[in-house]
């Protein structure tokens, strides 16, 4: 079966959409119908590719982004909803742009947005030296995130009862593929690749330290109270206020955030309030096998 003609291997539920595979990573089904185009994404050297696994801190990181590209100036932050500031490339959604088609339509120099592992990235990205900025974060609090998240959000597989979610983000299945993968394939690419690789526990430990480090990767010294200011407006609290960050905008037939609110918590350790303790000393022993043979290792509570 070639890459494009992939199966939907999840059922319909609710009228949730399915997921397909591309090299054995499950991906929207709409994604895998644009594969082809998606490979062949012609990057540009001095674009910006901004890299997570789901629900790493995505969003936060490309405000931070942002508000260092516009050097503070807070209207041009508002010019879009965050998620529309950096076209996402494998996005697909028929008829709407997909995000190979956004980021072709916008203006260099480009920032871009993928939750695509290293081995499934178009290929051009290698090739034109990109810039990479990698945020990761520990495998239980990006677990139960993504859970809440798919609970809410009508255009991913419904998630199911937490114990059997448990079960599949464990094996990988779930949408772009098992955590483990994701994190030991970046932490390799910082090593022959631009990649400035960064921890969501740190950025919540010292956003300052973290934010000087993304602002010289970009070329940019932010002075002290340019610093504090991009601090505070990309604080949690801040951005779960601001109608920019929030996802406020988007339709309930697409998210319906009574059920769980895109800015949900955004704190580190939460996962000991969802994991039972047979969860928990399951996925630790899991984890240990699957982590074996990397220097990576991740802060789970502050
Ligand atoms: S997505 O859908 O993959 O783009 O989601 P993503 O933005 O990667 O992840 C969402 C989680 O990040 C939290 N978040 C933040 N945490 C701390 N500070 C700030 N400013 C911030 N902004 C977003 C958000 O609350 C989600 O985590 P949980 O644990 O669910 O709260």
């Amino acid at each position: 079966m070639s890459k494009e003609q992939t199966k939907a291997l999840t059922p319909e539920k609710e009228g949730r959409p399915e997921l397909g595979e591309v090299e054995g990573i499950l991906l929207s089904q709409a994604t895998c119908n644009e594969w082809q185009r998606i490979q062949s994404f012609q990057a540009r050297p001095d674009d910006l590719l901004i890299c997570t696994y789901p629900k790493a801190g995505t969003t936060w990181i490309q405000e931070i982004v942002d508000m260092i590209q516009q050097d503070g100036d807070l209207e041009k932050c508002k010019r879009a909803p965050v998620h529309r500031r950096h076209p996402f490339i494998e996005w697909a959604r028929p008829p709407q742009p997909s995000g190979v088609e956004q980021a072709e339509a916008m203006p260099p120099p480009r920032t871009l947005k993928t939750h695509l592992p290293v081995k499934l990235l178009p290929p051009s990205f290698w090739e034109q030296q990109c810039k990479f900025l990698y945020v990761a974060r520990n495998a239980k609090d990006c677990m139960v995130s993504y859970y809440h998240f798919q609970r809410m959000s009508k255009v991913v597989p419904d998630p199911g009862p937490w114990h059997e979610y448990f079960e599949m983000f464990m094996a990988g299945k779930v949408g772009w593929g098992p955590w483990h993968d994701h994190v030991k394939g970046w932490w390799k690419a910082k090593d022959m690749h631009c990649v400035l690789f960064l921890f969501y526990e740190d950025m919540k430990k010292d956003p300052k330290r973290e934010i000087q480090k993304v602002a010289r990767f970009l070329g940019k010294n932010l002075d002290q109270e340019l610093l504090e200011k991009i601090v505070y407006h990309t604080s949690f609290d801040i951005m779960k206020d601001n109608p920019m960050a929030n996802r406020s905008g988007v339709p309930l037939s697409i998210m319906d955030q009574s059920i769980s609110p895109f800015m949900r918590k955004g704190t580190v350790g939460d996962w000991k309030n969802q994991f039972t303790v047979a969860q928990n000393e399951r996925f630790d022993e899991d984890y240990e096998e699957k982590m074996a043979g990397t220097n990576l290792t991740f802060c789970m509570e502050l």
